[in-house]
């Protein structure tokens, strides 16, 4: 299909228009679609990065993320069905990352996300008691800028 403009002058209006609209929605340095991180929350109560050994997820401030997590239950679960949680903390200070906190039922869970904007080191931590080594499910979590 063709589009006929009648003259220069809108031609180059349409155009002005166009080169806007993409520069309003270009992302600020950040490809369009947003990085993809894969937990495992497994059933021995340790979350797992593909084949990192002690995994560590590290994130540019304010990055666009997916977060895909699949949660496997490990010895209990809470009465809603949650077998493991992931929650976000200052390693400071240990206070909440607002918007980061979920509850896991069995199965792939996908949230997107903002990464925190503040550079630091983050905490994340299980938060349904799930086994006897509840304790020790904690990932480290890393902004830089
Ligand atoms: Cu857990």
């Amino acid at each position: 299909m063709r589009i006929d403009l009648p003259t220069p002058k809108l031609r180059l209006s349409v155009l002005v228009a166009a080169l806007m609209s993409v520069a309003f929605w270009a992302p600020r340095g950040w490809a369009q679609s947003p990085r993809v991180i894969e937990v495992l929350a497994d059933h021995d109560s340790r979350y797992k990065i593909g084949g990192q050994k002690n995994p560590v997820i590290t994130v540019h401030a304010g990055e666009p993320l997916l977060l895909r997590i699949t949660a496997v239950k490990a010895k209990e679960h809470n009465r809603d069905g949650a077998v493991h949680g992931f929650c976000l903390l200052h390693a400071k200070d240990r206070s909440h990352v607002p918007g980061w906190d979920f509850e896991l039922t069995p199965g792939v869970h996908e949230f997107q996300l903002t990464a925190p904007a503040q550079v630091g080191e983050y905490v994340v931590v299980c938060t349904v008691i799930c086994s006897q080594d509840h304790e020790g499910m904690h990932m480290r979590f890393v902004v830089i800028p």
